[in-house]
Protein backbone atom coordinates (compact mmCIF):
# COMPACT_ATOMS: atom_id res chain seq x y z
CA UNK A 1 0.00 0.00 0.00
CA UNK A 2 3.16 2.28 0.84
CA UNK A 3 4.46 1.25 -1.99
CA UNK A 4 2.11 2.59 -4.46
CA UNK A 5 1.67 5.90 -2.40
CA UNK A 6 5.66 6.55 -2.66
CA UNK A 7 5.07 5.42 -6.87
CA UNK A 8 2.42 8.19 -7.02
CA UNK A 9 4.20 10.55 -5.16
CA UNK A 10 7.05 10.19 -7.02
CA UNK A 11 5.17 11.06 -10.21
CA UNK A 12 3.45 13.65 -8.84
CA UNK A 13 6.95 15.56 -8.35
CA UNK A 14 8.97 17.94 -10.70
CA UNK A 15 11.80 19.84 -10.09
CA UNK A 16 11.57 22.70 -7.38
CA UNK A 17 9.69 20.74 -5.39
CA UNK A 18 9.74 21.15 -1.39
CA UNK A 19 11.58 20.63 0.89
CA UNK A 20 9.82 17.94 2.87
CA UNK A 21 8.93 16.32 -0.35
CA UNK A 22 13.13 15.98 -1.03
CA UNK A 23 13.68 14.76 2.40
CA UNK A 24 11.13 12.00 1.82
CA UNK A 25 12.19 11.47 -1.67
CA UNK A 26 15.85 11.68 -0.86
CA UNK A 27 16.39 10.81 2.91
CA UNK A 28 20.10 10.80 2.62
CA UNK A 29 22.06 11.19 5.65
CA UNK A 30 24.23 13.71 5.87
CA UNK A 31 22.83 15.55 3.52
CA UNK A 32 24.18 15.67 -0.27
CA UNK A 33 25.49 19.24 -1.02
CA UNK A 34 22.78 19.64 -4.09
CA UNK A 35 20.04 18.12 -4.58
CA UNK A 36 17.99 18.07 -7.82
CA UNK A 37 14.48 16.07 -7.93
CA UNK A 38 13.06 14.95 -11.48
CA UNK A 39 9.79 13.47 -12.68
CA UNK A 40 9.58 9.70 -12.20
CA UNK A 41 11.30 6.74 -10.91
CA UNK A 42 13.34 3.83 -11.81
CA UNK A 43 13.08 0.23 -11.14
CA UNK A 44 15.93 -1.11 -9.11
CA UNK A 45 16.22 -4.88 -8.23
CA UNK A 46 19.30 -7.78 -7.83
CA UNK A 47 19.14 -8.25 -11.62
CA UNK A 48 19.78 -4.57 -12.36
CA UNK A 49 22.87 -4.52 -14.79
CA UNK A 50 25.78 -2.83 -13.79
CA UNK A 51 28.32 -1.29 -15.82
CA UNK A 52 32.11 0.82 -15.93
CA UNK A 53 35.06 0.50 -18.31
CA UNK A 54 37.24 -2.88 -17.97
CA UNK A 55 39.95 -0.39 -17.73
CA UNK A 56 38.15 0.96 -14.47
CA UNK A 57 37.52 -2.13 -12.17
CA UNK A 58 40.14 -1.78 -9.90
CA UNK A 59 38.31 1.41 -9.29
CA UNK A 60 34.51 0.46 -9.88
CA UNK A 61 34.62 -3.26 -8.82
CA UNK A 62 34.49 -2.49 -5.09
CA UNK A 63 31.89 0.32 -4.92
CA UNK A 64 29.73 -1.83 -7.54
CA UNK A 65 30.00 -4.91 -5.18
CA UNK A 66 28.96 -3.13 -1.80
CA UNK A 67 25.75 -1.88 -4.41
CA UNK A 68 25.27 -5.18 -5.43
CA UNK A 69 25.25 -6.63 -1.90
CA UNK A 70 23.06 -3.92 -0.53
CA UNK A 71 20.13 -4.15 -3.02
CA UNK A 72 20.21 -8.01 -2.32
CA UNK A 73 20.25 -7.09 2.01
CA UNK A 74 17.71 -4.69 1.31
CA UNK A 75 15.32 -6.41 -1.31
CA UNK A 76 15.66 -9.52 -0.95
CA UNK A 77 14.30 -12.32 -3.63
CA UNK A 78 15.06 -11.91 -7.20
CA UNK A 79 13.26 -9.05 -8.39
CA UNK A 80 12.67 -8.63 -12.38
CA UNK A 81 15.27 -6.91 -14.56
CA UNK A 82 13.71 -3.56 -15.82
CA UNK A 83 16.14 -3.09 -18.57
CA UNK A 84 17.73 -0.32 -16.66
CA UNK A 85 21.55 0.06 -16.30
CA UNK A 86 23.88 1.62 -13.85
CA UNK A 87 26.94 2.85 -14.99
CA UNK A 88 30.44 3.80 -13.12
CA UNK A 89 32.53 5.96 -14.59
CA UNK A 90 35.49 8.99 -14.15
CA UNK A 91 35.57 12.82 -14.40
CA UNK A 92 39.02 14.20 -12.73
CA UNK A 93 37.31 17.68 -12.96
CA UNK A 94 35.68 16.38 -9.58
CA UNK A 95 37.48 16.66 -6.53
CA UNK A 96 38.20 13.65 -4.26
CA UNK A 97 35.42 11.98 -2.62
CA UNK A 98 32.77 13.81 -4.36
CA UNK A 99 30.31 12.17 -6.57
CA UNK A 100 27.63 12.79 -9.51
CA UNK A 101 24.71 10.65 -8.79
CA UNK A 102 22.33 10.96 -11.91
CA UNK A 103 18.51 8.68 -11.77
CA UNK A 104 16.67 9.10 -14.64
CA UNK A 105 13.66 6.36 -15.58
CA UNK A 106 15.64 3.81 -17.23
CA UNK A 107 19.73 4.39 -15.98
CA UNK A 108 21.53 5.55 -13.23
CA UNK A 109 25.09 7.03 -13.83
CA UNK A 110 27.66 7.48 -10.83
CA UNK A 111 30.45 10.02 -11.73
CA UNK A 112 33.50 10.81 -9.62
CA UNK A 113 37.40 11.12 -9.66
CA UNK A 114 37.84 8.03 -7.84
CA UNK A 115 36.92 4.96 -5.65
CA UNK A 116 35.81 6.95 -2.56
CA UNK A 117 33.50 8.98 -4.61
CA UNK A 118 31.85 5.83 -6.47
CA UNK A 119 31.37 4.29 -2.94
CA UNK A 120 29.41 7.39 -1.32
CA UNK A 121 27.25 7.61 -4.54
CA UNK A 122 26.38 3.73 -3.39
CA UNK A 123 25.49 4.55 -0.22
CA UNK A 124 23.28 7.67 -0.96
CA UNK A 125 21.77 5.28 -3.52
CA UNK A 126 21.06 2.50 -0.76
CA UNK A 127 20.01 5.33 1.34
CA UNK A 128 17.13 6.13 -1.53
CA UNK A 129 15.36 2.46 -1.63
CA UNK A 130 12.12 3.75 0.43
CA UNK A 131 11.60 1.21 3.29
CA UNK A 132 8.19 0.12 1.98
CA UNK A 133 10.23 -1.69 -0.55
CA UNK A 134 12.59 -3.39 1.56
CA UNK A 135 12.13 -7.38 1.18
CA UNK A 136 10.27 -7.09 -1.91
CA UNK A 137 12.57 -7.70 -4.41
CA UNK A 138 12.08 -4.72 -6.45
CA UNK A 139 12.73 -0.68 -5.90
CA UNK A 140 11.67 2.75 -7.13
CA UNK A 141 13.98 4.92 -6.84
CA UNK A 142 13.30 8.80 -7.35
CA UNK A 143 14.51 10.41 -10.42
CA UNK A 144 16.65 12.57 -9.11
CA UNK A 145 20.10 14.32 -9.83
CA UNK A 146 22.89 14.62 -6.38
CA UNK A 147 25.94 16.93 -6.74
CA UNK A 148 28.05 16.02 -3.40
CA UNK A 149 30.95 16.67 -1.85
CA UNK A 150 31.78 16.82 2.00
CA UNK A 151 33.06 19.94 3.72
CA UNK A 152 35.66 18.42 5.73
CA UNK A 153 38.48 16.38 4.81
CA UNK A 154 38.41 14.68 8.23
CA UNK A 155 34.96 12.96 9.61
CA UNK A 156 35.78 11.04 13.23
CA UNK A 157 34.66 8.66 15.27
CA UNK A 158 36.69 7.34 18.43
CA UNK A 159 36.06 4.47 20.24
CA UNK A 160 37.74 3.88 23.49
CA UNK A 161 38.59 -0.30 23.77
CA UNK A 162 40.95 0.55 26.47
CA UNK A 163 38.35 1.02 29.59
CA UNK A 164 36.30 -2.01 27.53
CA UNK A 165 37.06 -3.80 24.81
CA UNK A 166 35.68 -4.75 21.66
CA UNK A 167 36.14 -7.94 19.80
CA UNK A 168 37.09 -7.83 15.98
CA UNK A 169 33.82 -8.02 15.03
CA UNK A 170 32.76 -5.37 16.40
CA UNK A 171 35.37 -3.16 15.50
CA UNK A 172 33.82 -4.15 11.99
CA UNK A 173 30.35 -3.05 12.61
CA UNK A 174 31.23 -0.28 13.98
CA UNK A 175 33.29 0.65 10.62
CA UNK A 176 29.90 -0.31 8.76
CA UNK A 177 28.35 2.11 10.56
CA UNK A 178 30.73 4.52 10.17
CA UNK A 179 30.92 4.09 5.93
CA UNK A 180 27.23 4.51 5.83
CA UNK A 181 27.34 7.56 7.47
CA UNK A 182 30.20 8.70 5.20
CA UNK A 183 32.86 8.99 7.87
CA UNK A 184 36.23 8.25 6.97
CA UNK A 185 38.23 8.22 10.29
CA UNK A 186 38.35 5.57 12.82
CA UNK A 187 40.09 6.89 16.08
CA UNK A 188 41.25 3.96 18.07
CA UNK A 189 42.14 4.39 21.43
CA UNK A 190 44.26 1.79 22.01
CA UNK A 191 45.99 2.18 24.99
CA UNK A 192 44.90 3.55 28.30
CA UNK A 193 45.61 2.95 32.14
CA UNK A 194 42.94 0.39 32.31
CA UNK A 195 44.44 -2.21 29.60
CA UNK A 196 46.69 -1.95 26.70
CA UNK A 197 44.71 -3.47 23.92
CA UNK A 198 47.39 -3.76 20.76
CA UNK A 199 50.20 -6.97 20.53
CA UNK A 200 53.72 -5.12 20.18
CA UNK A 201 56.30 -8.11 19.70
CA UNK A 202 59.43 -6.52 21.33
CA UNK A 203 57.16 -5.93 24.38
CA UNK A 204 54.97 -9.43 25.35
CA UNK A 205 54.16 -8.22 28.77
CA UNK A 206 52.61 -5.18 27.51
CA UNK A 207 49.64 -7.92 26.31
CA UNK A 208 50.70 -10.50 29.09
CA UNK A 209 50.24 -8.05 32.10
CA UNK A 210 48.87 -5.11 30.40
CA UNK A 211 46.01 -6.17 28.79
CA UNK A 212 44.54 -7.72 32.34
CA UNK A 213 42.98 -5.74 34.98
CA UNK A 214 42.13 -7.91 37.92
CA UNK A 215 38.33 -6.47 38.85
CA UNK A 216 36.59 -3.74 37.76
CA UNK A 217 34.78 -0.87 39.97
CA UNK A 218 30.93 -1.32 39.67
CA UNK A 219 28.93 1.82 39.44
CA UNK A 220 30.22 5.66 38.89
CA UNK A 221 33.40 6.20 40.18
CA UNK A 222 33.51 8.81 42.60
CA UNK A 223 37.14 10.22 42.36
CA UNK A 224 39.61 11.01 44.73
CA UNK A 225 40.51 8.31 47.32
CA UNK A 226 38.68 4.77 47.47
CA UNK A 227 37.25 3.92 50.71
CA UNK A 228 35.50 0.64 51.90
CA UNK A 229 32.19 2.25 49.79
CA UNK A 230 33.46 1.48 46.52
CA UNK A 231 32.77 -1.71 45.32
CA UNK A 232 34.56 -4.26 42.89
CA UNK A 233 33.20 -7.00 40.78
CA UNK A 234 36.26 -8.94 41.32
CA UNK A 235 36.43 -10.74 38.09
CA UNK A 236 39.30 -10.31 35.84
CA UNK A 237 38.90 -8.47 32.47
CA UNK A 238 41.05 -8.11 29.63
CA UNK A 239 41.22 -8.72 25.61
CA UNK A 240 43.78 -7.37 22.91
CA UNK A 241 44.24 -7.02 19.16
CA UNK A 242 47.01 -9.44 17.83
CA UNK A 243 48.70 -7.74 15.01
CA UNK A 244 47.16 -10.08 12.46
CA UNK A 245 43.31 -8.80 13.83
CA UNK A 246 45.02 -5.25 13.37
CA UNK A 247 46.09 -5.96 9.53
CA UNK A 248 42.34 -7.24 9.05
CA UNK A 249 40.86 -4.38 10.49
CA UNK A 250 43.05 -1.72 9.14
CA UNK A 251 42.16 -3.55 5.24
CA UNK A 252 38.03 -3.35 6.25
CA UNK A 253 38.39 -0.04 7.07
CA UNK A 254 40.33 0.94 4.12
CA UNK A 255 37.73 -0.87 1.64
CA UNK A 256 35.32 1.12 3.34
CA UNK A 257 37.58 4.21 2.70
CA UNK A 258 38.02 4.40 6.53
CA UNK A 259 41.41 5.57 8.03
CA UNK A 260 42.51 3.83 10.67
CA UNK A 261 44.01 5.99 13.25
CA UNK A 262 45.89 4.54 16.46
CA UNK A 263 46.25 6.42 19.74
CA UNK A 264 49.55 5.05 22.13
CA UNK A 265 48.82 7.52 25.22
CA UNK A 266 51.80 9.27 26.25
CA UNK A 267 52.99 10.18 28.61
CA UNK A 268 50.25 9.97 30.94
CA UNK A 269 46.64 7.64 31.08
CA UNK A 270 49.71 5.17 31.18
CA UNK A 271 49.47 2.67 33.78
CA UNK A 272 49.02 -0.52 31.93
CA UNK A 273 52.29 0.08 30.31
CA UNK A 274 53.95 0.75 33.93
CA UNK A 275 52.61 -2.27 35.35
CA UNK A 276 54.05 -4.44 32.48
CA UNK A 277 57.51 -2.66 32.46
CA UNK A 278 58.02 -0.89 35.25
CA UNK A 279 61.32 0.85 34.60
CA UNK A 280 59.11 2.67 32.09
CA UNK A 281 57.79 5.59 35.78
CA UNK A 282 59.59 7.63 37.57
CA UNK A 283 60.08 5.50 40.80
CA UNK A 284 60.30 1.88 38.87
CA UNK A 285 57.47 0.48 41.41
CA UNK A 286 55.04 -2.49 40.37
CA UNK A 287 51.93 -1.15 40.04
CA UNK A 288 48.79 -2.94 39.10
CA UNK A 289 46.76 -2.31 36.02
CA UNK A 290 44.28 0.14 37.15
CA UNK A 291 40.88 -0.61 37.97
CA UNK A 292 39.29 2.74 38.58
CA UNK A 293 38.66 5.20 36.05
CA UNK A 294 39.79 8.52 37.50
CA UNK A 295 42.84 10.57 36.72
CA UNK A 296 46.07 9.04 37.28
CA UNK A 297 49.18 10.09 38.79
CA UNK A 298 51.43 7.82 37.32
CA UNK A 299 52.60 8.39 33.94
CA UNK A 300 55.84 7.48 31.81
CA UNK A 301 59.08 9.13 33.19
CA UNK A 302 60.33 11.73 31.05
CA UNK A 303 63.41 11.71 32.55
CA UNK A 304 64.91 8.43 31.17
CA UNK A 305 66.51 7.37 27.90
CA UNK A 306 65.02 4.31 27.94
CA UNK A 307 61.30 5.08 27.96
CA UNK A 308 61.99 6.98 24.56
CA UNK A 309 63.88 3.45 23.51
CA UNK A 310 60.82 2.07 24.47
CA UNK A 311 57.91 4.51 22.90
CA UNK A 312 60.17 4.37 19.29
CA UNK A 313 60.27 0.84 19.48
CA UNK A 314 56.59 0.75 19.96
CA UNK A 315 55.75 3.48 17.21
CA UNK A 316 57.91 1.00 14.85
CA UNK A 317 55.62 -1.37 15.52
CA UNK A 318 52.56 1.15 15.44
CA UNK A 319 53.55 2.56 12.02
CA UNK A 320 54.25 -0.59 10.74
CA UNK A 321 50.68 -1.97 11.21
CA UNK A 322 48.98 1.34 10.10
CA UNK A 323 49.36 2.96 7.01
CA UNK A 324 47.49 6.29 8.51
CA UNK A 325 49.78 9.49 7.96
CA UNK A 326 48.59 10.57 11.36
CA UNK A 327 49.56 9.13 14.59
CA UNK A 328 47.78 9.89 17.98
CA UNK A 329 50.12 9.84 20.28
CA UNK A 330 47.38 11.03 23.58
CA UNK A 331 48.61 14.04 25.63
CA UNK A 332 45.39 14.73 27.51
CA UNK A 333 45.37 15.09 31.54
CA UNK A 334 48.59 14.04 32.23
CA UNK A 335 49.73 15.17 35.82
CA UNK A 336 53.10 16.00 36.63
CA UNK A 337 53.06 15.01 40.30
CA UNK A 338 55.15 11.96 39.71
CA UNK A 339 58.13 14.23 37.71
CA UNK A 340 58.37 16.87 40.69
CA UNK A 341 59.16 14.05 43.15
CA UNK A 342 62.00 12.53 40.06
CA UNK A 343 65.68 12.83 39.66
CA UNK A 344 65.92 11.85 36.80
CA UNK A 345 62.96 14.15 35.45
CA UNK A 346 64.72 16.98 37.47
CA UNK A 347 67.97 16.59 35.64
CA UNK A 348 66.34 16.52 31.95
CA UNK A 349 64.64 19.56 33.01
CA UNK A 350 67.67 21.73 33.73
CA UNK A 351 69.74 19.93 30.79
CA UNK A 352 67.47 21.31 28.63
CA UNK A 353 66.75 24.12 29.85
CA UNK A 354 62.81 23.87 30.60
CA UNK A 355 61.21 26.88 32.37
CA UNK A 356 59.24 23.99 34.63
CA UNK A 357 58.05 20.17 34.73
CA UNK A 358 54.65 21.12 32.64
CA UNK A 359 57.42 21.79 29.79
CA UNK A 360 58.89 18.07 29.69
CA UNK A 361 55.38 17.00 28.32
CA UNK A 362 56.43 19.29 25.74
CA UNK A 363 59.99 18.49 25.43
CA UNK A 364 58.65 14.70 25.06
CA UNK A 365 55.68 15.26 22.39
CA UNK A 366 58.41 17.54 20.43
CA UNK A 367 60.87 14.98 20.24
CA UNK A 368 58.12 11.78 19.44
CA UNK A 369 56.66 14.42 16.76
CA UNK A 370 60.53 14.12 15.02
CA UNK A 371 60.41 11.32 14.96
CA UNK A 372 57.59 10.38 13.73
CA UNK A 373 57.85 12.88 11.02
CA UNK A 374 61.01 11.30 10.06
CA UNK A 375 59.28 8.06 9.37
CA UNK A 376 56.97 10.56 7.02
CA UNK A 377 53.81 10.42 9.79
CA UNK A 378 52.61 13.31 11.51
CA UNK A 379 51.71 13.98 15.27
CA UNK A 380 48.27 13.96 16.60
CA UNK A 381 47.53 15.04 20.43
CA UNK A 382 44.87 15.86 22.73
CA UNK A 383 44.86 19.73 23.12
CA UNK A 384 47.17 19.91 25.92
CA UNK A 385 50.30 19.25 23.79
CA UNK A 386 49.28 22.56 22.77
CA UNK A 387 50.00 24.29 26.54
CA UNK A 388 53.27 21.97 26.71
CA UNK A 389 54.82 24.45 24.03
CA UNK A 390 54.13 21.66 20.92
CA UNK A 391 55.74 23.11 17.63
CA UNK A 392 53.07 24.04 14.68
CA UNK A 393 53.91 20.98 12.34
CA UNK A 394 51.36 18.48 15.00
CA UNK A 395 48.03 18.24 14.72
CA UNK A 396 45.65 19.02 17.96
CA UNK A 397 42.40 17.58 18.87
CA UNK A 398 40.22 19.98 20.87
CA UNK A 399 38.53 18.21 23.09
CA UNK A 400 38.16 21.10 26.22
CA UNK A 401 35.51 23.11 24.37
CA UNK A 402 36.51 24.40 20.81
CA UNK A 403 38.26 27.35 22.79
CA UNK A 404 41.67 25.29 22.41
CA UNK A 405 41.32 24.08 18.76
CA UNK A 406 40.89 27.98 18.17
CA UNK A 407 44.02 28.63 20.03
CA UNK A 408 45.35 26.05 17.66
CA UNK A 409 44.72 27.58 14.61
CA UNK A 410 45.58 30.88 15.73
CA UNK A 411 48.83 29.13 16.58
CA UNK A 412 48.86 28.10 12.92
CA UNK A 413 48.38 24.23 13.94
CA UNK A 414 46.02 22.27 12.45
CA UNK A 415 42.73 21.34 13.79
CA UNK A 416 39.97 18.49 14.57
CA UNK A 417 37.63 19.87 16.67
CA UNK A 418 35.95 17.59 19.24
CA UNK A 419 34.91 18.90 21.86
CA UNK A 420 32.69 17.69 25.20
CA UNK A 421 30.12 20.74 24.52
CA UNK A 422 29.22 18.57 21.37
CA UNK A 423 30.97 15.19 20.52
CA UNK A 424 31.16 13.53 23.72
CA UNK A 425 29.04 10.29 23.24
CA UNK A 426 29.86 8.97 26.58
CA UNK A 427 27.40 12.29 28.09
CA UNK A 428 23.78 11.29 28.80
CA UNK A 429 21.17 11.98 25.75
CA UNK A 430 18.42 13.94 27.60
CA UNK A 431 18.60 15.66 30.63
CA UNK A 432 15.82 13.06 32.21
CA UNK A 433 18.63 10.57 33.16
CA UNK A 434 17.25 8.98 35.58
CA UNK A 435 15.83 6.52 33.31
CA UNK A 436 18.96 6.21 31.22
CA UNK A 437 21.88 3.75 31.92
CA UNK A 438 24.45 5.29 34.30
CA UNK A 439 26.90 7.07 31.88
CA UNK A 440 30.30 9.56 32.59
CA UNK A 441 27.79 12.53 32.81
CA UNK A 442 27.18 15.76 31.23
CA UNK A 443 24.02 16.00 28.85
CA UNK A 444 24.18 16.01 25.07
CA UNK A 445 21.03 15.95 23.22
CA UNK A 446 20.84 14.56 19.51
CA UNK A 447 20.30 18.42 18.67
CA UNK A 448 23.10 19.36 20.38
CA UNK A 449 24.98 17.38 18.07
CA UNK A 450 23.18 18.92 14.88
CA UNK A 451 23.75 22.29 16.47
CA UNK A 452 27.46 22.13 16.33
CA UNK A 453 29.69 24.39 13.78
CA UNK A 454 33.04 23.47 13.75
CA UNK A 455 33.96 27.47 12.61
CA UNK A 456 32.54 29.29 15.07
CA UNK A 457 34.90 32.27 16.42
CA UNK A 458 37.87 31.35 13.34
CA UNK A 459 38.39 33.72 11.36
CA UNK A 460 38.92 32.90 7.66
CA UNK A 461 42.26 31.83 7.34
CA UNK A 462 41.65 29.47 10.76
CA UNK A 463 39.13 27.71 8.84
CA UNK A 464 41.38 26.38 6.47
CA UNK A 465 43.34 24.86 9.62
CA UNK A 466 40.06 22.99 10.94
CA UNK A 467 40.53 19.17 8.89
CA UNK A 468 36.98 18.14 10.49
CA UNK A 469 34.78 16.79 12.84
CA UNK A 470 35.29 14.17 15.52
CA UNK A 471 32.84 11.98 17.51
CA UNK A 472 34.20 10.65 20.48
CA UNK A 473 33.07 7.80 22.55
CA UNK A 474 35.19 7.13 25.80
CA UNK A 475 33.80 3.45 27.43
CA UNK A 476 34.46 3.56 31.04
CA UNK A 477 30.72 3.31 31.39
CA UNK A 478 29.71 1.28 27.76
CA UNK A 479 30.19 -2.75 29.09
CA UNK A 480 29.54 -3.87 25.37
CA UNK A 481 28.99 -3.46 22.36
CA UNK A 482 24.66 -2.85 22.15
CA UNK A 483 25.39 -0.45 24.95
CA UNK A 484 28.24 1.44 22.19
CA UNK A 485 25.73 1.16 19.75
CA UNK A 486 23.23 2.77 22.11
CA UNK A 487 25.25 5.83 23.08
CA UNK A 488 26.26 6.27 19.38
CA UNK A 489 23.00 6.42 17.57
CA UNK A 490 21.24 8.63 16.27
CA UNK A 491 24.05 10.78 17.71
CA UNK A 492 26.80 9.62 14.97
CA UNK A 493 23.86 10.59 12.03
CA UNK A 494 23.78 14.16 13.76
CA UNK A 495 27.30 14.35 13.66
CA UNK A 496 28.30 12.79 9.88
CA UNK A 497 25.83 15.60 8.70
CA UNK A 498 28.15 18.54 10.84
CA UNK A 499 31.06 17.01 9.30
CA UNK A 500 29.57 16.30 5.76
CA UNK A 501 27.97 19.75 4.57
CA UNK A 502 28.51 22.79 6.70
CA UNK A 503 25.03 24.48 5.14
CA UNK A 504 23.10 21.60 6.16
CA UNK A 505 19.23 21.69 6.79
CA UNK A 506 17.26 22.88 9.56
CA UNK A 507 16.98 20.42 12.37
CA UNK A 508 13.74 19.13 11.20
CA UNK A 509 15.13 18.16 7.97
CA UNK A 510 17.48 16.13 9.62
CA UNK A 511 14.88 14.36 11.77
CA UNK A 512 12.31 13.89 8.70
CA UNK A 513 15.50 11.88 6.81
CA UNK A 514 16.71 10.44 10.20
CA UNK A 515 13.10 8.44 10.01
CA UNK A 516 14.09 7.11 7.24
CA UNK A 517 17.35 5.97 8.64
CA UNK A 518 16.34 4.07 11.42
CA UNK A 519 14.74 1.74 9.25
CA UNK A 520 17.96 0.94 7.76
CA UNK A 521 19.33 0.25 11.46
CA UNK A 522 16.19 -1.90 12.21
CA UNK A 523 16.96 -3.94 8.64
CA UNK A 524 20.66 -4.13 10.07
CA UNK A 525 19.99 -4.68 13.44
CA UNK A 526 21.94 -2.13 14.66
CA UNK A 527 21.31 -0.58 17.92
CA UNK A 528 20.08 3.03 18.91
CA UNK A 529 18.56 4.99 21.43
CA UNK A 530 14.76 6.22 20.04
CA UNK A 531 14.30 9.71 18.79
CA UNK A 532 10.65 10.09 20.01
CA UNK A 533 12.30 9.92 23.71
CA UNK A 534 14.78 12.53 22.50
CA UNK A 535 14.24 16.62 23.49
CA UNK A 536 13.29 17.46 20.00
C1 LIG B 1 38.50 12.82 29.47
S1 LIG B 1 38.81 13.46 26.54
C2 LIG B 1 39.40 11.94 28.90
C3 LIG B 1 39.13 10.49 28.93
C4 LIG B 1 37.85 10.17 29.64
C5 LIG B 1 36.81 11.19 29.26
C6 LIG B 1 35.43 10.92 29.80
C7 LIG B 1 40.21 13.02 26.95
C8 LIG B 1 41.23 13.36 25.99
N1 LIG B 1 40.44 12.37 28.13
O1 LIG B 1 40.21 9.80 29.49
O2 LIG B 1 37.46 8.88 29.29
O3 LIG B 1 37.21 12.47 29.70
O4 LIG B 1 34.49 11.76 29.20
Amino acid sequence: MKKHLLVSVVSAIVAGCSSADVNYLVPVVPQPADICVGKGSFRLSSRTAIRFDASDSAIFGPAADFLMDGITEYLAGAGKDSGGIISFSLSDALADEAYILDVRKDSISVVSSGASGAFYAVQSLLQMIPFSDYGCGEASVPVVRIEDAPDFAYRGFMLDVARHFFSVEEIKRTLDILAMHKMNVFHWHLTDDQGWRIEIRKYPELTRTGSVRARTIIGKDPGGEYDETVRYDERPYGGFYTQGQIREIVAYAAERHITVIPEIEFPGHAVAALASYPYLSCTGEQYEVRQTWDIDDRVFCIGKESTFRFLEDVLDEVMELFPSEMIHIGGDECPVKMWEKCPHCSRRMLNEGLAGFRELQGYATERIAKYLERHGRQLVGWDEILEANVGSSAVVMSWRGTESGIRAAANGNRVIMSPTTYSYFDYYQTPDAEDEPLAWGGCITLDKVYSFDPYEGLDDRQRELVLGVQANLWTEYVPDFGHAMYMMLPRLAAMSEVGWNHNHGDYVSFLDRLSHLIHIYDLKKIGYRRVAQCEE
